[in-house]
């Protein structure tokens, strides 16, 4: 049977970014020095498979400190920690390895830094998101101020308008973070806060290429989970940025061929948590039934890496 051509644009850069790459690596490490099992507290990255991969390893995911023993090595997720769980870690003598992104622990610092000024914090940011708990976690209780939209910044109370900065997720929409910070720069000229914002450079990448590639696409897919709020926002961008059809997949399972019917020109791309081996299963399933043409879309060149902590470095 003659299958119908499609071309199938793939954004680049897509999947792992430097954080992910460590915070996999740290988890792997810690399970080779200390053997099994290792405590991961929270996904260590929002992504189903990779957790299952890693708890066929020796991993135990759980959601909370508690639920560790005192006993064995404890890993924090790489969307980071309030400040009381390591400090609870460190009072229960546990050995714990934090894979917070290093570039999620710079607005850690930068939060702590301005609060250490006399400056009240403002975070724009997603509520309940595990990063925007542990960077409001990094003050006590009730001195970060949460914004999600520009409708927020119009009625957040602060204790002195001249004395106030802001930090962000790092995995924000670039576009609405812009209308945010401009909100927040008419209503306190004096608001202190990062060059723009502190969205990181593998988000500002995955949307700057999705936005290249959705003005030619019949249809997106971006592979992500769920609870990935880099991935999601990928969706949104692809849909923003002209593409008709912008949806989420976990896997190849997830296509919704029905909704595809007639594409000639499809688009994909991964959040920062999506392994490339799910990325080649759903480019397959598009072999399978299409006559496919790839056509590779970069728009940025990565060469970031981090290190993992110094303890794993060293022989047990
Ligand atoms: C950590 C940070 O695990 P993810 O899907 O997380 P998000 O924050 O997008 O839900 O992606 C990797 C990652 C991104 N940001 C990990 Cl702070
Ligand atoms: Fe870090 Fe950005 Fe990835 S904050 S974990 S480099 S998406």
């Amino acid at each position: 049977m003659n299958k119908p051509p499609l071309t199938l644009y793939l954004a680049a850069p897509r999947g792992f970014c430097a954080g992910v790459d460590r915070a996999i690596k740290i988890v792997e490490m810690a399970i080779e020095k200390w053997g099994a099992p290792v405590y991961v507290r929270h996904e260590i990255v929002h992504n189903k498979f990779v957790v299952d991969s890693l708890r066929d390893l020796g991993a135990v995911f759980v959601e909370e400190l508690d639920e560790c023993p005192d006993d064995r090595p404890v890993i924090f997720s790489a969307h980071g920690v309030p400040k009381a769980v390591p400090a609870a870690a460190a009072k229960r003598e546990m050995i714990y390895v934090d894979a917070t992104c290093p570039l999620v622990s710079k607005v850690h610092i930068e939060a702590q830094r301005h609060a250490d000024n006399g400056l009240q914090m403002i975070m724009i940011g997603h509520a309940g998101h595990p990063e925007t708990v542990g960077t409001m976690g990094q003050l006590p209780d009730g001195e970060v101020l949460l914004v999600e939209t520009v409708e927020d910044v119009a009625t957040v109370q602060v204790r002195d308008p001249e004395q106030l900065a802001f930090v962000t997720q790092t995995t924000l929409s670039v576009d609405d973070t812009i209308d945010i910070v401009a909100a927040l720069n008419a209503r306190f000229p004096k608001i202190v806060g990062p060059h723009k914002e502190d969205i990181c450079y593998a988000t500002t990448n995955r949307q700057e290429s999705v936005k290249a590639i959705a003005p030619k696409c019949d249809a997106i897919l971006v592979v992500g989970a769920p609870n990935s709020s880099n991935s999601k926002r990928l969706v949104e961008v692809g849909a923003r940025a002209g593409c008709a059809y912008s949806q989420l997949v976990q896997r190849a399972t997830d296509i919704d061929w029905r909704a595809l019917d007639g594409i000639k020109t499809m688009g994909i791309t991964a959040g920062a948590s999506a392994p490339e081996v799910l990325i080649n299963e759903v480019i397959d399933a598009f072999r399978d039934k299409y006559d496919v043409t790839v056509e590779l879309v970069e728009t940025a060149k990565e060469n970031v890496e981090f290190k993992v902590p110094r303890v794993l470095r060293e022989p047990a």
